[in-house]
């Protein structure tokens, strides 16, 4: 062989051993790429699992506990903190739904209750919206189509928007149905957000978890500095039944029975779980029935 082409050949044997070697790395490359994808959905998978575990495990905290009265010193309100579990952490807290007042109090069987309007108003005066944005929510919800004046608006104000949209005539999903009804807009709905619920029928408000702001709504005649003094009161303690509550009220402030109680069905979970690189979290409202036994009526994925 002549000394070029034994060169040639060299430097050919050469290449194709690097292209091996180069196919074989990227090969290597994709897989490890590949089993990364594999252990990042599998990490997800488990952390999702762990979220939803938890979830299950709020249920059985609440129907372990006493349903007689329901106040922030019991169990299912201690703050589940992050904890190790099934190679990952997971984190959760139970919240009474019951201490918010309920947006689907203020109709009925499709008529007005106007006493929760009353006590609507006062939550929005002392959050500072135009309670005048009730009318609307009243009109959102009730199964006519007439018009509540002022601001009110039915079918022929949300079909002349773009796009257009019917009101839903019926009672709400979620606190974020708001943002479809005329007038509210993200500042409203954000004040709003952590004294109201939306939950599937009309309810009681709980005294012994409701924040000062709703408290001071819920009575005719309580200013918020001794609503602030009730809810202060109540952290060494919680009131037994309606009568101990009522024992505690200035003369001259008054509610009605049948809108306060000392115990709440309506409970809302949330838990969130990391595993290996992922985070998955879940947010349930569950139910409790009379008999303790607790039914998830929403589960939703939430972020981070
Ligand atoms: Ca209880
Ligand atoms: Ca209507």
């Amino acid at each position: 062989m002549r000394k070029e082409q034994r060169g040639a050949a060299v430097i050919t044997a050469m290449l194709i051993v690097a292209l091996a070697a180069t196919t074989a790395s990227f090969m290597m490359w994709q897989n490890y790429l590949w089993l990364r994808q594999v252990e990042n959905l599998d990490d997800q998978a488990q952390a999702r699992w762990i979220a939803r575990a938890a979830i299950n495990w709020g249920r059985a905290v609440l129907e372990e506990d006493k349903r007689e009265v329901d106040h922030n010193g019991e169990q299912w309100a201690t703050l589940l903190p992050p904890l190790a579990a099934e190679g990952g952490t997971v984190a959760g807290t139970i919240r009474d739904a019951q201490g918010l007042f309920n947006l689907n109090n203020l109709v009925r069987n499709g008529k007005v209750s106007q006493n929760d309007v009353v006590i609507l108003t006062r939550l929005m005066i002392a959050l500072e919206i135009d309670p005048t944005l009730i009318n609307a929510l009243l009109d959102w919800m009730d199964e006519d189509s007439e018009v509540t004046y002022p601001g009110g608006a039915e079918d022929m104000q949300y079909l002349a928007l773009d796009p257009p949209y019917r009101a839903a005539n019926r009672m709400l999903n979620d606190v974020s149905d708001l943002y479809r009804v005329q007038g509210f807009g993200q500042d409203q709905v954000e004040r709003l957000r952590p004294f109201v619920v939306a939950l599937p029928l009309a309810t009681t408000i709980n005294v012994n978890t409701a924040p000062a702001e709703v408290l001071a709504s819920l009575c005719a005649g309580l200013p918020l500095a001794e609503a602030r003094k009730l809810v202060e009161l109540r952290t060494n303690g919680y009131f037994k039944d309606p009568a101990d509550f009522r024992k505690h009220l200035a003369e001259g402030i008054q509610l009605r029975d049948e809108d306060y109680n000392v115990n709440s069905a309506f409970f809302i979970a949330t838990a969130r779980a990391r595993h290996g690189r992922a985070q998955a979290g879940y947010q349930a409202l569950l139910e409790r029935s009379a008999e303790g036994r607790t039914t998830i009526m929403w589960l939703k994925q939430i972020e981070e």
